[in-house]
């Protein structure tokens, strides 16, 4: 059965006026559609046809798996953003990233850091590796998975995420993001159950 572009977690005009109703059509709507019918045509009567996309995207290369993993992280970004967001974690995320960032603030500024400094199309995350809360940044369609890395929240740099809304100014659209859009019950899902360590 082929892959199914998965629905937006609001409305399209829910972000607004952080990031507006024209990118998310556009972005969802043609962006990461394309991704998911692309793969759909890629895969079809191939044995990874048969395979979950996490497997997929653990066992490919080249077209196949730069589809495949950008079906998953826009599915992965959706979620990191929610209407009235920004703010701050609370509970074990929020001590676990005192903890292994210093501060808040320093957790926010580094991963801004990364988001800022990607060079060109790609992502920036909040990842658990080994047991630690981490920042990273991939280019393209690279993932944490790909890295032996949990995924906690992701932030997509390519420039279709912002263009619309803050043309090239690809700084104010991570503060916004940060500020105003930020899902830190959806970083909080993803944090690994501790483990005795
Ligand atoms: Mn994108």
């Amino acid at each position: 059965m082929p892959f199914l572009l998965p629905e937006l977690p609001y409305a399209l005009d829910a972000l607004a006026p952080h990031m507006s109703a024209e990118t998310l059509e556009i972005h969802h709507g043609k962006h990461h559609r394309s991704y998911v019918d692309t793969l759909n045509k890629l895969i079809e009567g191939t044995p990874e046809a048969a395979k979950s996309l996490e497997a997929i995207i653990l066992s490919t290369e080249g077209a196949i798996f730069n589809n495949a993993a950008q079906m998953w992280n826009h599915a992965f970004f959706w979620n990191s953003m929610k209407p009235n967001g920004g703010g701050r974690p609370s509970g074990d995320l929020a001590e676990r990233l005192e903890h292994d960032f210093g501060s808040f603030t320093k957790a926010i500024s580094e991963f801004s850091a990364a988001a800022l400094s990607q060079f060109g199309s790609g992502w920036a995350w909040l990842v658990a590796d080994k047991g630690k809360l981490a920042i990273t940044k991939t280019g393209n369609a690279d993932l944490p998975l790909k890295h032996g890395q949990t995924a906690l929240l992701a932030v997509d740099v390519w420039e279709h995420a912002y263009y619309i809304d803050h043309r090239n100014l690809r700084p104010r659209y991570i503060e916004t993001f940060f500020g105003k859009l930020v899902n830190w019950d959806f970083a909080a899902q993803n944090l690994p159950r501790r483990t005795p360590y």
